[in-house]
């Protein structure tokens, strides 16, 4: 867009004035922020209608990306980044004695997710908007994000996230677009006069979904797509049947708040209403939209592509079926073709207790005609397959076992496609999780391994590292990442690694001036900052981190010459509520933490910070100052991992076992140029399915490890309420479920090899040069692509006077 920084100063200060009836002078840091927002958001909004009219124009097929999270971080930035006036905007509000980075703290970061499945989803919007691929987002406008974490004595404690409270300027309500859910009650078929037989339906709960929709703004394309969330309301109509505030509680409750856990399935009858007013509502929406352009119904699938973003969403798959099939009365036959057409699903975990899978009884009750569907679709399945695969294969991948509904298997079966998320993920689903289902469709399953937006990572997170790359290669790898590579060529360039280093050593030296202020803790800035951020939970092995600093920590008092390099070891993790072990592990880190960074013997050899209330905002703050990035996961249970490629792309070394997508980074930066450790996903088979692992013995037998462990139970960490000995148990008492201790050694040998090789300034700055001109295939812009060539069959979309990004070609 072009703008001049007076044109800008003018439009804002109009807009300060008319919004709050006084001059910009006299603003609060809140209201200045408000009033930029809804600027930018105007600055968009002609695009945002265009780009609508242009999809509808020439008849575009356009993808739905269906999700119960995104975590989009605040927009202030990128949306004037991507809408190219960054620098004016920075440029004007200097000149009015404002800054933009103050303002942009102001804006409340929507933690609409728990962990990587949503800030993935977020990714994708950015990358769709900016290849110009008609992409849509449906989710859910929760009222509280995932809780706010505080640590009281070293607990997590949880507080509530009211992200509302003064006002979201990027969202629109969108009366003009609501829809009707209905849950309970009782229905019946009755055949109409057409002879069509009709549900009907009696005594259900009806709650109005009403679309919020915010802007998804293009890298300077000109291009808005829309993230469209649903929050629940009384139906006017029915206002009066609500005598009492309390009466309105069940409904207001469905988009009140985010479910707090990711990894372990709880059969709530809140979270199946959460999902499916998500799905209904955004289905509904998606159909009606197409009626009204009278498209035969046959040609669905050419137009619209749904994407199903885990089980989560898997009911779109019997509630499209309720809607051909109800309301436009077309065949069991051709309502499931269309809908299996349509329907694509993304798996994002092996861990069995995150699976899905809803009591009958309950989706009997809260959904009845959606249930018929289900089982109905289950009957035709086994029906069909019975002859062809015999009992066992046909039990074992039905939808209805065991008085359950098994959400994958429903995905799988409706959908036309089924892939995971990194290489080896994807082989582990088709060998063991979903073999069987493999077995049936092969053709069905893909890879498409997860990717990130560098603009939010790279050009915005870390300024610095990107005006080197500019000076250094030009600008294009902003709109061609692949360009990236050409920084390789700059490896043994003596005054770009020293430029480099300093890049790195100012970002670590702001982190550092962060820490001091909201930790109150002082860390040497040329200390290896070595860190660990993600969700807390016992295969990504905090707790092996943990240990490891309890092993440096006594190796330093046993022998206070021990040559360390010092260390800041950085930790950003939230909690299930409800996972007991997980919060034992906080307690432990932070009663660590305590003991070594107040041991004078200590010193600045080791520090250990652990941030508070972890989210996107303070990963982009942590990731460009970081040496070392922690993805030390048990091989075979992290999917992929995304900030493992953030880091990567912000010059940080990877230390890591072969899992999830870290397999793929050592691939195309090469193993010398991280640090890898650890059992391979076949050991871990191997030691887990023959029963041969014995922790105890371990503990017995290995002097280094019954040290370590030996610590967390005798008093030398202070505070402690039992977490120690809890740890303790887990690890040798109930045989060490995450392989910790068989892993140990080797991790302790890695952090050796990341001393030696710090203490060579310029080849570990070489080796991070490799890394960052190695990161160009984990852009998200290659994987939208990919998913949108193979699985969704949409193309980028350029009407007459838009301008369209080149498209970036696969180049691996
Ligand atoms: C029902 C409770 C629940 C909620 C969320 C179970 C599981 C989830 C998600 C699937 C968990 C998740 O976020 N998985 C992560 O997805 C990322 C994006 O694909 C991967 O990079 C991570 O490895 C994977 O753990």
């Amino acid at each position: 867009m072009k703008l001049s920084v007076k044109e800008f100063v003018k439009d804002f200060k109009n807009q300060f004035q008319s919004m709050y009836a006084y001059p910009y002078e006299e603003g609060s840091t809140e209201q200045l922020y408000n009033a930029l927002g809804l600027l930018i958001k105007n600055y968009v909004s002609s695009n945002w209608k265009d780009t609508r009219e242009s999809y509808i124009k020439q008849s575009a097929k356009q993808v739905y990306y269906f999700s119960m999270e995104f975590l989009p971080g605040r927009q202030l930035k990128s949306n004037t980044y991507n809408l190219g006036l960054l620098e004016t905007v920075s440029k004007g509000l200097d000149q009015l004695g404002l800054s933009l980075d103050e303002l942009a703290e102001a804006e409340a970061d929507p933690a609409l997710g728990n962990g990587g499945l949503g800030r993935l989803a977020s990714c994708f919007m950015d990358s769709l908007a900016s290849m110009a691929i008609p992409g849509n987002g449906n989710g859910i406008r929760y009222q509280y994000g995932l809780f706010r974490q505080k640590f009281v004595d070293g607990y997590q404690v949880e507080l509530p996230e009211n992200w509302l409270r003064y006002r979201n300027v990027w969202e629109t309500r969108n009366d003009k677009s609501t829809c009707m859910v209905r849950f309970g009650g009782n229905v019946w078929l009755e055949e109409n006069e057409q002879g069509h037989l009709e549900p009907k339906y009696e005594n259900t709960l009806n709650v109005l979904a009403v679309p919020y929709d915010t802007p998804m703004v293009g890298y300077k394309n000109e291009r808005v797509n829309n993230l469209r969330l649903w929050s629940a309301e009384i139906p006017v109509e029915e206002e009066s049947n609500y005598l009492t505030i309390d009466a309105t509680d069940p409904i207001k409750e469905i988009t009140e708040a985010l479910y707090p856990d990711d990894s372990n399935y709880e059969g709530r009858l809140l979270r199946l209403k959460q999902e499916y007013f998500m799905v209904s509502a955004g289905v509904q929406s998606i159909l009606r939209h197409y009626r009204k352009y009278n498209m035969p119904r046959k040609n669905i699938p050419d137009k619209v592509a749904i994407h199903i973003n885990d089980t989560h969403p898997a009911l779109v798959i019997p509630e499209m079926m309720r809607i051909l099939i109800d309301e436009e009365h077309l065949s069991w036959d051709q309502a499931w073709e269309i809908t299996f057409k349509t329907c694509s699903y993304t798996n994002h975990t092996i861990l069995r207790e995150a699976l899905e899978k809803w009591p009958i009884d309950m989706m009997k009750e809260l959904l009845p005609r959606i249930y018929m569907i289900i089982e109905e679709i289950n009957n035709r399945y086994v029906e069909h397959m019975l002859p062809l695969y015999g009992e066992r294969i046909t039990w074992q991948t039905a939808i209805l076992q065991n008085g359950v509904v098994n959400m994958a298997h429903l995905a799988v079966i409706g959908s036309h496609s089924v892939n995971g998320v990194a290489q080896l993920h994807t082989d582990i689903l088709m060998n063991d999780v979903l073999k069987d289902f493999f077995e049936i469709y092969p053709e069905r399953f893909n890879n498409k391994t997860n990717g990130i937006t560098q603009r939010r990572w790279m050009h915005l997170a870390n300024p610095d590292l990107t005006q080197l790359l500019d000076d250094k290669i030009g600008k294009a790898w902003k709109s061609n990442p692949a360009e990236l590579k050409v920084f390789k060529g700059y490896e043994k360039d003596k005054q770009t690694i020293k430029e480099l280093a300093e890049v790195k050593l100012n970002n670590k030296k702001k982190l550092a001036a962060h820490i001091e202020k909201v930790k109150g803790i002082t860390v040497d800035p040329n200390a290896i900052f070595d860190v660990q951020i993600k969700r807390l939970h016992a295969y990504k092995r905090q707790h092996m981190n943990l240990l490891h600093i309890l092993h440096r920590y006594l190796e330093i008092k046993q022998n206070p010459s021990v040559d360390y390099v010092p260390r800041v070891f950085i930790f950003g993790a939230k909690a299930a509520p409800s996972y007991v072990y997980a919060k034992q592990i906080i307690k432990v880190i932070n009663a660590v933490g305590d003991l070594v960074n107040n041991d004078p013997d200590i010193g600045n050899k080791l520090k250990v910070v652990f941030f508070e209330n972890y989210g996107v905002s303070l990963a982009e703050k942590i990731i460009p100052a970081t040496d070392v990035s922690e993805q030390i996961s048990l091989a075979s249970m992290e999917a992929s991992g995304t900030s493992n490629m953030k880091f990567m792309a912000n010059g940080a070394l990877t230390l890591a076992t072969l899992d999830g997508a870290n397999i793929e980074i050592r691939d195309y930066v090469g193993e010398e140029n991280m640090f890898i450790f650890g059992l391979t996903s076949d050991e871990v088979y191997e030691v887990r399915g023959n029963g041969s692992y014995n922790a105890r013995e371990l503990y017995q037998s290995n002097s280094t490890v019954k040290r370590v462990l030996d610590a967390l139970i005798n008093g030398t960490i202070l505070n402690l309420e039992g977490e120690g000995d809890a740890l303790f148990d887990s690890l040798v008492n109930y045989n060490d479920e995450y392989l910790v201790l068989k892993d140990f050694e080797s991790y302790i040998q890695a952090h050796e090899a990341i001393d030696a090789l710090y203490k060579d300034q310029k080849e570990w700055t070489r080796k991070s040069l490799l890394n960052i001109a190695s990161s160009a295939p984990f852009s998200a812009d290659y994987t939208i692509s990919r998913y949108a060539e193979d699985i969704w069959k949409v193309k980028p979309c350029c009407p007459g006077k838009l301008k369209v990004q080149p498209r970036n070609e696969p180049m691996y």
